[in-house]
């Protein structure tokens, strides 16, 4: 494909505008949590698809757009996968990981059990296209994990904007998950994560964010 070229679409706003703007999206993204407890209650599925239309626009390596999301909703397949996730989960928090490890996770409180595989209403199955499949060629994907990852950040800011509670889950290891949802070769699970309303009642840990002195340095 050659190059093309169009005009930015781009209107500047004016600079009170701009600061409110930035303000306001810093105090929104400071109430987001990560949630683990879901309450069973519907969830519109437009508020979904929306999010992911969102993640859909995030940069990618060479604009390759590596990404699946897989939505789902049939209970049947959240028990199934909730199952796998708990068998490699308990093997792993049992066996698998280091000392070092658990103690890192313990602010957290987490656990083997994945019972928000089943109570989400939704559960967002990200896949990372390892390489692409055009007019039955591969087609090696640059920066895939890097372009998923930042799409995934898109994914999550537009789910707590829209006023859901999301779970960025990496059970591990996550092989199961492209063989239960009959993914191709080319698709490896990134991750996966639980959409809802938090329970009622719904507790986190008591943990913080760095401040921004802490990780910010200017030159
Ligand atoms: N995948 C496990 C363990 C886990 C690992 C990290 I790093 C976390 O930030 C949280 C959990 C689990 O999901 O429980």
């Amino acid at each position: 494909m050659s190059y093309r070229s169009v005009r930015l679409d781009h209107e500047r706003p004016a600079l009170d505008e701009q600061l409110a703007r930035s303000r306001e999206f810093l105090a929104l993204m400071r109430t987001r949590r990560t949630v683990r407890e879901f309450s069973h209650d519907p969830v519109p599925i437009e508020l979904i698809e929306n999010a992911i239309a969102v993640a859909g626009r995030a940069p990618s390596g060479a604009n390759q757009q590596p990404w699946t999301f897989v939505v789902v909703s049939d209970p049947e397949v959240k028990r199934r996968m909730r199952e796998a996730a708990e068998d490699e989960e308990r093997v792993s928090y049992e066996r698998r990981m280091p000392v070092e490890w658990l103690e890192a996770l313990e602010p957290l409180g987490t656990d083997w059990r994945k019972p928000h595989i089943e109570d989400a209403p939704y559960v967002i199955v990200v896949f990372e296209q390892a390489y692409g499949l055009r007019d039955g060629r591969r087609r090696k994907h640059y920066y895939a994990k890097e372009s998923v990852g930042i799409a995934v950040g898109f994914l999550l800011a537009a789910l707590h904007a829209s006023g859901l509670a999301a779970l960025t889950h990496t059970p591990s290891p996550m092989a199961f998950l492209a063989e239960l949802l009959g993914r191709p070769a080319n698709e490896r699970a990134f991750c996966l994560i639980p959409v809802g309303y938090p329970a009622g009642g719904c507790t986190v840990p008591a943990i913080t964010k760095k401040p921004l002195g802490e990780i910010l340095v200017r030159v």
